[in-house]
């Protein structure tokens, strides 16, 4: 028997389709991320061209002294998003943390992660919430107030929009509680470089982000009952300039009907989805970025080619 239909699905159709019938069709970037997906994500990380994760990983190690030095001791750890909690295992395991929440849409790969953790780290309290934090989401109400640090590591904020940004700093920033007393926001930032090496890193050889793009129609036609043929979609990323972001597309490769319940639209031959946005910021422009959420200070710590930046703001 297959579960009831509830509100969020509701919403979730309604969201889908509307992006579908505008005159530029576009799917929202979450939509990516549905088992497949993750594990396709997963894959990527691991690609020669994806050096987004190899080199904040790399800056993490460089300058784990630093970074531990100015955040401090005996801080309670919660990261958005946490996925696997690879990364905050290793900055739990630095910082020997009292505490860790790790914060994710789907708790069930997290409790297992979570559990991990523990196991590995006996004095750290880990515990996993399932939720989403951009539309606001509650922490354990028996978490210390004092000493929060916010983990959002892997450019991941460079997926939302500039205007999406400072609320969710400043979210952020309201999980860390009131007080004088907080640890702050670890936050990586993927910063502009040579348009060739974004390219390769978002149409890698082997076809893997091609695979993690097209994996979005299997996504919707499962969400709104469509009959999107994913073989019938060609992966194009995409360097805006103006706008600094890779953009991913997906383009028709002949043209297509495709049908829902309850609607459909015709797709002409090269037409394009517009699926996701990976903003790259300059390091000045994202720190304003941080003040106007009301991180007043900060310190950063760069790769030797100031690729990526990992900042400390408080
Ligand atoms: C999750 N996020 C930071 C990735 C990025 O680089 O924007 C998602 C991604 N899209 C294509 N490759 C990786």
């Amino acid at each position: 028997m297959s579960r009831p239909w509830t509100s969020t699905d509701r919403a979730r159709c309604d969201e889908i389709v509307e992006g579908l019938t505008r005159p530029r069709p576009m799917i929202s970037a979450k939509y990516l991320y549905d088992e497949r997906g993750s594990r396709l994500f997963e894959a990527i990380t691991r690609l020669p061209e994806y050096y987004v994760t190899r080199v904040e990983q790399s800056v993490m190690q460089r300058h784990a002294e630093s970074i531990v030095a100015s955040i401090g001791a005996d801080c309670v750890v919660i990261e958005p998003g946490a996925g696997n909690c690879e990364k905050a295992r290793s900055l739990c395991l630095r910082l020997q943390a009292r505490e860790f929440v790790g914060v994710d849409i789907s708790a069930e790969h997290l409790q297992e992660a979570v559990q991990r953790m523990s196991a590995y780290m006996p004095w750290l309290r880990a515990r996993a919430v399932a939720g989403d934090f951009t539309r606001g989401m509650e922490l354990p109400s028996d978490l210390p107030l004092e000493r929060r640090l916010v983990f959002y590591p892997g450019s991941s904020i460079g997926n939302f929009e500039p205007d999406q940004v400072v609320a969710l700093l400043s979210h952020m920033r309201a999980l860390l509680g009131p007080g004088a007393n907080r640890a702050g926001l670890l936050i990586g930032i993927d910063l502009p470089k040579p348009v060739h090496v974004l390219q390769a890193a978002y149409d890698d050889a082997a076809g893997i982000t091609a695979a993690f793009n097209r994996n979005i129609l299997e996504h919707v036609n499962r969400i709104i009952g469509s009959d999107f043929d994913p073989a019938h979609w060609k992966h194009r990323a995409i360097f805006n300039a103006q706008h600094s972001r890779v953009e991913m597309h997906l383009v028709a490769l002949r043209p297509q009907q495709v049908r829902w319940p309850g609607g459909g639209r015709m797709f002409a031959t090269g037409e394009r989805i517009h699926t996701e946005n990976s903003y790259k910021y300059a390091l000045g422009d994202f720190v304003s970025l941080l003040a106007k959420a009301g991180f007043q200070q900060h310190r950063h710590w760069c790769d030797e080619q100031d690729w990526f930046a990992v900042i400390h703001a408080w």
